[in-house]
């Protein structure tokens, strides 16, 4: 298996010189002897046996260190041709630094920590490249389970399933923030390659770490006051009104965000959630746009397109693909959510999304340190989509090519599509448009704001394939 001998030679390098020597050394002495002590005809006599042990020790030792000295070398050049090889290859739209990194190859098992749609997009994309997949996921109906090939149905911090993942996994990566980042901090402290880490995750689960980290990189977020105690929200907070109070952790799609325009709704608003929260400032938006960044343990890093996106409801409604704004405002997203993904120096797939101001000003909203719903239009509209992303970059490989073949509009089925006694919406119209590609997540339970789907548009103009999109919204 090409894998398994890669991973073999990364560890005869990464051990040294010494261990081959001596291991094949003691082996080559062995062998030498049972020849020897058979050679000399005197099997069967034991006053023979200390002087042909003896014999045939300086002829094991100099055979077998020699031995193990070419092996130990090998294993070096084999991991700089193979390193080589790829330096060769075109990677366009990627910046290459020569660091050694792991190839992880098929048909190793990779891991992941969640389970839902994200997880299972990835799991069809690691499969379709000929990798295994183990996902731990409490839900026993977690989409991602209908495809992978171990569904690990426990905790995200339970350690017999992590432990499990450890022992089988090549390496391991995550779909949900909501994942305890501890869960990975101890998998990384027992070896397993960890993409993102868990340090990156516990920045991006935590808004008050995370706009502070942003803020260090010299980066933008809108103001924010962080809230931990009523008596943060006693001052003068006129610099984040109208604003919007979010909880610091496990908030996702909207969830655990309330609108406040006074003090006193602030005040009110921080007495119902009793957490941690950050007062956001409202910003006069001219648009939301995002940026999916993925980079490799070798820091090579390339973008996709930038999506411009609608919300209804605080959840993401609409991605539109090229984003209609200013090819200058693209560049920026672009090269902050580069600068970002450098300075967290981060691992994976890193969504950035950022608020247009007026005036062009460009701000980062927030950060998801896994592949994104706006990203989802990658699926049928660039030559890579985000998925196999995640899996190049925890396997080492380099980032595909993020070239957009067509403009594309993504629009999200959330459960209020389906019918009151949850029998499927019409799925005709959709599936017999050829350039609409539908794309549901298998969830049991259709309730409202959960996103079961999406469909892509594929259109000669970004305009005209939302036009075609939100039409067939209404056939459903
Ligand atoms: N997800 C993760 N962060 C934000 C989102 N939307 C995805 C992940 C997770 C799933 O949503 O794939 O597993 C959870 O969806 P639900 O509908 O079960 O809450």
């Amino acid at each position: 298996m090409k894998e398994t001998a890669t991973r073999k030679q990364e560890a005869i390098r990464r051990a040294g010189p010494w261990r081959s020597i001596v291991l094949t050394g003691m082996l080559v002495w062995g062998l030498s002897f049972c020849f020897l002590f058979a050679a000399s005809k005197q099997i069967f006599e034991a006053a023979a046996f200390w002087p042909t042990f003896v014999q045939a020790l300086p002829l094991g030792l100099v055979a077998g260190g020699l031995y193990g000295w070419a092996r130990w070398g090998h294993a070096v050049l084999h991991g700089v041709r193979s390193r080589n090889q790829l330096d060769d290859e075109e990677t366009m739209g990627t910046v290459k630094t020569s660091a050694p990194a792991l190839v992880i190859l098929p048909p190793a098992m990779l891991g992941i920590l969640g389970g839902g749609q994200l997880g299972s997009m990835f799991t069809v994309a690691a499969k379709t490249m000929g990798y295994g997949v183990t996902v731990l996921d409490p839900d026993p109906d977690a989409p991602a389970a209908r495809f992978a090939d171990v569904h690990l149905c426990q905790a995200f911090d339970d350690e017999v399933a992590l432990a499990e993942m450890a022992s089988t996994c090549a390496a391991v990566t995550t779909e949900f923030e909501n994942v305890n980042a501890d869960s990975m901090r101890w998998l990384a402290a027992r070896g397993v390659p960890m993409s993102p880490s868990g340090d990156c995750v516990a920045i991006a689960q935590d808004r008050i770490a995370e706009k502070t980290f942003i803020n260090e990189a010299g980066l933008a977020t809108a103001p924010f006051l962080a809230v931990h105690t009523m008596a943060d929200l006693d001052g003068d907070l006129s610099a984040y009104l109208p604003g919007i109070l979010k909880t610091a952790r496990l908030g996702y799609d909207g969830k655990g965000q309330i609108r406040v325009k006074t003090a006193e709704e602030a005040r009110a608003a921080f007495a119902s959630v009793n957490a941690a929260c950050v007062l956001e400032k409202m910003l006069p938006l001219l648009c939301e746009v995002s940026v999916i960044v993925t980079r490799t343990r070798a820091g090579e890093k390339v973008c996709f397109p930038v999506a411009e996106n609608e919300h209804a409801g605080g959840i993401l409604d609409v991605s539109i693909v090229p984003a209609r704004i200013k090819s200058e405002i693209t560049e920026r997203a672009q090269a902050m959510a580069l600068q970002l993904a450098e300075k967290l120096n981060y691992v994976g797939v890193l969504a950035v999304e950022f608020f247009v101001l007026e005036g062009d000003a460009l701000v980062i909203n927030e950060i998801a340190p896994r592949p994104h719903n706006s990203g989802h239009y990658t699926l049928d509209a660039t030559l890579t989509s985000q998925f196999e992303q995640q899996v190049r970059a925890m396997c080492g490989l380099y980032p595909g090519k993020t070239d957009l073949v067509s403009p594309v509009v993504m629009l999200n089925l959330l459960g209020d599509v389906w019918h009151e006694d949850g029998s499927e919406p019409n799925w005709e119209i959709l599936l017999t448009a050829p350039n609409a590609k539908l794309h549901l997540y298998g969830k049991k339970e259709a309730r409202k704001g959960r996103k079961m789907g999406h469909y892509n548009v594929l259109g000669e103009t970004a305009d005209k394939a939302l036009q075609q999109a939100r039409a067939i919204r209404e056939t459903l």
